[in-house]
């Protein structure tokens, strides 16, 4: 889940349009799409992030300008597009991030930060730089970080609080939904792997278990809970934009920690997902809402969230639902001739038009790909690339689109496009084929962890595990 509050620093969030009829393609577009042309892509974007954004979260690429998440910077792009970085063999562009963030970058800042948004991108992005430095500072801002967000995990359920102040540890928020309940397990279980000590992943997994505990007697969770009072405040059942990447952790955390209170959490969870929630005709798969209660269907709704979906049924082994429902959001895909944020399987409409230059369906192409070893996967992973260079590129780098019937450009370079969207174009087109789904597990922000790393006696005392 993410949508961010865009604090902006001078110019307003109204933006210059730039309509997309009204560019020039560039010369790639036409082109098969490869791993290099996706690196200079990356490379053009980098460079305007430098030129017109650097100290600050955000690149506006139509304005040519910045804007902060909050009263002052938290550095998140070149935290974020770091792995991406490596993944590329960009060394210098690599080297002179991780300087900054260790000599010019603090965290002591009196901040209310999103919880689950800076778990994934900063504490992973700096737990990411360490696992490729072994640089010692770095771990020392990762365990500084983590110490910090630590304290939003103060509720009498043990699940964080929306809101945590950087400086004060002050909370708020008791509202939260369940992927920002219970997202934490992976980047607090390699705290505490890499600073051997269990405290960070027990707090991650404490706030899973919350979650999973209120599951309903069909072994299915809601949608919002209080995290004071542990009651749910919406009981829809789903898996898109605001459950997914808790159930992401739980397999992704298996993974790469061998807890097996982890599988039993997975296999019943999604042995439940399937029996109730998908809506399956001959030539499409949806996972809309259910009630948690009953199994009734609630809603059929989607986001484009919930194409990350078939990457998680393709790894555990469910290859035809994967590829039935990532064959379904391609068509979505095509409909409109980018992706919209949210849509409407039965009236067959967009509920939200936005396309925010998401990965999700790319990332399941990639993992398909790999998977299946389908060229069909390559192809899809052509066109989103061609799209996307059709109508969200810009003079200087790429922007994210207000509405997808329009292909109006909103000014707006999320940080997840370096981190993410970037980056599993690059792996599904070949570009580094050292960093692959069998070796490396990723978080939910594609910053890639080495399994081989994680040694299974050391983990059980490094993270507790029973
Ligand atoms: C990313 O920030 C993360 O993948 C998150 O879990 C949900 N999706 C966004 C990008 O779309």
């Amino acid at each position: 889940m993410r949508k961010s509050i865009w604090k902006n620093a001078g110019a307003a969030l109204v933006i210059i349009c730039q309509s997309a009829a009204a560019q020039v393609l560039p010369a790639a577009a036409q082109s098969p799409a490869t791993a290099a042309g996706v690196k200079s892509e990356f490379l053009r974007s980098w460079d305007a992030y430098k030129q017109y954004a650097w100290g600050h979260d955000v690149l506006q690429p139509v304005t040519k300008g910045y804007s902060d998440w909050y009263k002052e910077s938290l550095h998140i792009s070149p935290i974020d597009a770091y792995s991406t970085m490596r993944v590329m063999g960009l060394d210098k562009e690599a080297k002179e991030v991780e300087r900054y963030i260790m000599d010019s970058v603090s965290f002591d800042k009196d901040l209310f930060v999103k919880t689950f948004e800076v778990n994934i991108r900063i504490l992973g992005g700096l737990l990411n730089m360490y696992q490729w430095t072994q640089n010692p500072r770095i771990l020392e801002k990762a365990k500084d970080f983590g110490d910090r967000e630590l304290k939003a995990f103060s509720s009498p359920t043990g699940i964080p609080y929306y809101w945590v102040n950087l400086r004060t540890g002050a909370v708020k928020g008791e509202k939260v939904n369940v992927a920002e309940a219970g997202s934490y397990l992976f980047e607090m279980g390699i705290l505490s792997y890499y600073t051997k000590d269990p405290k960070y992943y027990q707090a991650g997994k404490k706030a899973t278990v919350a979650i999973y505990s209120r599951r309903s007697p069909l072994d299915l969770e809601g949608f919002d809970i209080n995290v004071e009072t542990g009651k749910w405040l919406n009981v829809n059942s789903f898996i898109g934009a605001g459950a997914d990447s808790y159930f992401e952790y739980l397999y992704k955390s298996y993974r790469l920690f061998g807890d097996p209170d982890l599988k039993v959490m997975w296999d019943k969870s999604i042995a439940a997902i399937n029996k109730y929630i998908p809506e399956e005709s001959d030539t499409s798969l949806w996972y809309g809402y259910v009630d948690m209660n009953t199994g009734a269907k609630t809603i059929s709704e989607v986001t484009l969230y919930d194409a990350f979906f078939p990457s998680i049924l393709a790894m555990n082994g469910d290859i035809s639902r994967a590829e039935k429902l990532e064959g379904t959001w391609y068509g979505l895909w095509n409909k409109y001739g980018l992706e919209p944020g949210g849509y409407d399987f039965h009236k067959q409409v967009t509920t939200d038009p936005t396309y925010d230059l998401n990965p999700e369906i790319i990332e399941s192409a990639y993992y398909l790909y790999t998977i299946t070893g389908k060229q069909m996967y390559r192809d899809m992973g052509q066109t989103f690339y061609n799209d996307i260079l059709k109508y969200c590129r810009t003079p200087i780098a790429f922007s994210s689109i207000s509405d997808v019937r329009t292909m109006q450009q909103n000014n707006e370079l999320p940080t997840f496009f370096f981190a993410e969207t970037m980056k599993y174009f690059y792996l599904l087109f070949g570009g580094n084929p050292t960093v692959n789904i069998n070796d490396y597990v990723f978080n939910t922000e594609a910053h890639p962890f080495r399994r081989a790393d994680f040694k299974p006696a050391e983990l059980r005392k490094r993270l507790g595990i029973k």
